[in-house]
């Protein structure tokens, strides 16, 4: 493909309904429980009694209580981890809380969980380990498959509405020394049936693994990358040598998945936009003995503004702990971070102010449509505009230490270059440099005061769209 082909084709590639939908709750909770909660495992056997597992005052709506008060607006529950035991009554295995003395069996957390996000309005989705240690028929081929599209329709028609399911690229090998070859499509056919606004994460063509689990995502996080990322968590699970679909010098981890150098020779691309996923303490399950590492709001908030605002989205575990609640530790930093955002995002100054621009596309994409609250309303720059440049007039001088811009993604993913000026004794002056924007970027500086903004956009592909200017 010539050099222009690609850009053309990249700024071309637009996300689904349903990636929308996703992207837009922007900050929600993961929440590891299960037998290792009450071993201190990561990883369990499979082997593990059914008998440990008693929680005794399990609250789902604390739980979900707790995470909506931090401004989370979704919980990913892992009915099934690798382990293969079961947080719900499933048909088609004894490995689950109904042998379990929780409840003298009686019990089902996936409902409990899925009720109480249903009650204080928050998304629900589901962590299904395609890796089961303890199932027999793991590393038999179809039987596994058909098990496993069992108990994946349980989770898909038993609880509501899903926002995701989220499959794991960590996989090994059976109790039978065996592995699996997972019949992926028909998995997520199924999904696509019963489900079909519910995105499929990691292992799964709509959420990327963002290629670390320490909170921060690329200075370039792209949505639109090659096509074979897509594929690449899913190589990788089979143990299929990665340069079959996957070419071999392809790493999830790399720090440039998206520029013009980077899709140059890709033939095919995706919109693949990133997930952080992140524990808020130690390990992924709760354990007693690792209460101190629990993650003070600094470090909260450096991997809030790290994701959410770097065009990433964040899925923060928060583990329930042996007795079935969250943690004091967590309760406190979690209301606090709630506290924080509310703070930082109080008034958003831009609001009523008036906005002009050096170029647009038609009247219906004019500037001030970069100030409408509504998703689908944007400035569009028109082809290949060179240094196109937005002014806002706050009508007044404010002090200001943040701006949030944000893509009409809709359109796709075009911006690659561009600054943030601020009008400062009669003088324009840079305040910040960056380079994508995407579904959201939020700048932060020094905290100034100003009344005149100016973004210039210096480097994009084809054209620019801008559906949110905010100030703070
Ligand atoms: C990994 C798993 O192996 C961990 O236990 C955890 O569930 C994490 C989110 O994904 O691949």
């Amino acid at each position: 493909m010539k050099k222009n082909d690609i850009i053309e084709a990249a700024a071309a590639v637009v996300p689904s309904e349903r990636q929308l939908k996703w992207q837009r709750l922007e900050f929600y909770a993961f929440m590891h429980f299960g037998l290792n909660t009450f071993t201190g495992d990561e990883w369990g056997s499979g082997y593990e009694s059914p008998d440990l597992f008693n929680p005794e005052k399990l609250n789902a709506r604390q739980w979900v209580s707790v995470v909506k008060a931090a401004s989370m607006r979704a919980v990913i529950l892992t009915a099934k981890h690798h382990d293969g035991f079961c947080l719900w009554p499933s048909k088609y295995t004894d490995y689950s809380v109904k042998n379990s003395p929780w409840k003298n069996g009686e019990g089902d957390v996936v409902r409990e969980v899925s009720n109480a996000c249903r009650e204080f309005g928050l998304k629900f989705g589901v962590y299904l380990s395609p890796w089961d240690r303890h199932e027999p028929t793991y590393g038999t081929g179809e039987p596994y498959n058909r098990f496993f599209r069992n108990q994946l329709e349980e989770l898909l028609t038993g609880y509501g509405e899903l926002f995701c399911v989220w499959f794991d690229g960590a996989c090994g090998e059976g109790p039978n020394g065996k592995k699996q070859q997972y019949d992926w499509e028909a998995a997520y056919a199924l999904i696509r049936e019963l489900q079909p606004d519910a995105v499929i994460s990691i292992c799964g063509p709509d959420v990327r693994w963002c290629g670390n689990e320490a909170g921060v995502c690329r200075k370039s996080e792209w949505s639109v990358v090659p096509y074979y990322y897509c594929d690449y968590e899913r190589a990788l699970a089979e143990k299929t040598p990665v340069g079959g679909k996957v070419p071999r010098n392809i790493r999830m981890q790399a720090l440039d998945l998206g520029s013009r150098k980077a899709i140059r020779n890709a033939g095919k691309l995706i919109w693949y936009p990133a997930e952080v996923d992140v524990s808020i303490r130690k390990g992924w399950f709760h354990n007693p003995k690792d209460d101190y590492s629990v993650k003070p709001l600094s470090k909260l908030l450096e991997i809030y503004y790290n994701s959410v605002g770097a065009n990433a989205s964040l899925l923060l575990n928060v583990p329930p702990n042996r007795e079935g609640l969250i943690g004091k530790a967590e309760i406190e930093i979690l209301t606090t971070l709630g506290a924080q955002l509310d703070i930082d995002f109080n008034e958003n100054l831009a609001e009523g102010s008036v906005m002009t621009a050096s170029c647009c596309l038609d009247q219906e994409h004019c500037a001030q449509m970069a100030l409408s609250d509504n998703p689908d309303e944007y400035w569009h720059s028109g082809m290949d505009p060179e240094n196109a440049e937005l002014t806002i007039d706050l009508g007044d001088d404010y002090d200001i230490n943040k701006v949030v811009l944000q893509e009409h993604i809709r359109t796709g993913q075009h911006i690659e270059e561009f600054s943030l000026f601020a009008e400062i004794g009669g003088k324009w002056k840079k305040i910040f440099e960056g380079t994508i924007i995407g579904y959201k970027r939020i700048c932060r500086f020094e905290e100034m005061r100003m009344q005149y903004i100016k973004l210039v956009i210096k480097k994009t592909r084809r054209f620019a769209t801008i559906s949110r200017f905010e100030a703070y």
